[in-house]
């Protein structure tokens, strides 16, 4: 790895606490990706600023992912027992959005170019995730960095026996007021309810914050997030994805998230959950895409 980094025109390594992070300095932007999770932490366009929060007070830590960015959920989302039954598969309770998010990932690959930079990182299983998940499988995540952010994530089953997973590119957009902050793209779809017994309900017209919303929309939804200063734009290939802010109550027991922090940040998170987890079949791989760009 350190030798493709030596020949780098626009990626260091960099020790940030815990974690051993790329940090790169392009014409275009700067950004930052944690090893631990193959997690995008930051993001600065040099037009038009920052397309991701990284919250003030994220720690740098061992085994968890930094708060901000975008997490990558895999295999499971959230709470284990909320899955799907194909993918909870008799797993013991475990910690919430599966395990890819807190290990060491490698990076295969840096194409650099005038126009950004392509990076591949892979995650394995070894004797650690086999302990957790008995399953054998390759992760492998590319972000194309430039404009945009484009991020392709593939599963791999490399086992000989059917693979059920879910996950989710867990998106935490900035935002300077999120009482003035609306997501439009999900109008008239359906969407299940964490906060209220994990209903079924239909959306209406686009989505404002007044309260903790923890949504799972159903569709191929293509989403506009309108803020006070920004307006991004956020496309997928899945037909599920998940709308959240914590509110003022779940901020003061968030890691790592200031007690007012769910006043500047939203998540919108790319996924395949519930009804649209992923089935592999032994030697099956399918990829995960999404594109985020800042429209305005
Ligand atoms: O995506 C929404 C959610 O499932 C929330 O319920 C909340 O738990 C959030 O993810 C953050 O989870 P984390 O484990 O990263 O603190």
């Amino acid at each position: 790895m350190s030798a493709m980094i030596k020949r780098s025109a626009f990626c260091t390594f960099k020790q940030v606490a815990e974690l051993t992070c790329l940090h790169i300095e392009h014409p275009k932007f700067c950004a930052e990706i944690c090893l631990q999770g193959a997690q995008l932490t930051q993001f600065k366009h040099k037009q038009h600023g920052d397309l991701l929060w990284l919250s003030p007070d994220a720690n740098y830590q061992r085994g968890a992912s930094v708060r901000g960015g975008i997490p990558i959920c895999w295999p499971w989302f959230g709470a284990l027992a909320r899955n799907p039954s194909a993918v909870q598969a008799g797993l013991p309770s475990q910690q919430a959005h599966g395990f890819a998010r807190e290990f060491d990932w490698t990076l295969d690959d840096v194409n650099e170019s005038a126009h950004g930079v392509r990076l591949t990182l892979s995650l394995g299983h070894d004797e650690n995730t086999l302990k957790i998940w008995p399953h054998e499988f390759k992760l492998v995540c590319q972000l194309e960095l430039g404009d945009d952010i484009t991020i392709a994530l593939t599963s791999h089953n490399l086992s000989d026996t059917n693979m059920a997973i879910a996950q989710a590119l867990h998106t935490y957009f900035p935002t300077p007021n999120i009482h003035e902050t609306r997501v439009l793209g999900a109008g008239n779809g359906q969407y299940v309810d964490a906060l209220d017994d994990w209903q079924l309900k239909k959306q209406l017209a686009g989505i404002g914050f007044k309260q903790e919303v923890d949504r799972i929309y159903l569709g191929n939804n293509q989403y506009q997030i309108l803020t006070p200063s920004k307006q991004f734009s956020l496309t997928c290939n899945s037909h599920s994805s998940v709308v959240w802010n914590p509110w003022i109550k779940k901020s003061k027991r968030l890691s790592g998230f200031p007690s007012d922090g769910y006043k500047n940040m939203l998540c919108i998170e790319s996924a395949n959950v519930l009804s649209d987890y992923l089935q592999l079949a032994p030697g099956e791989s399918q990829t995960l895409r999404m594109q985020l760009s800042c429209v305005s």
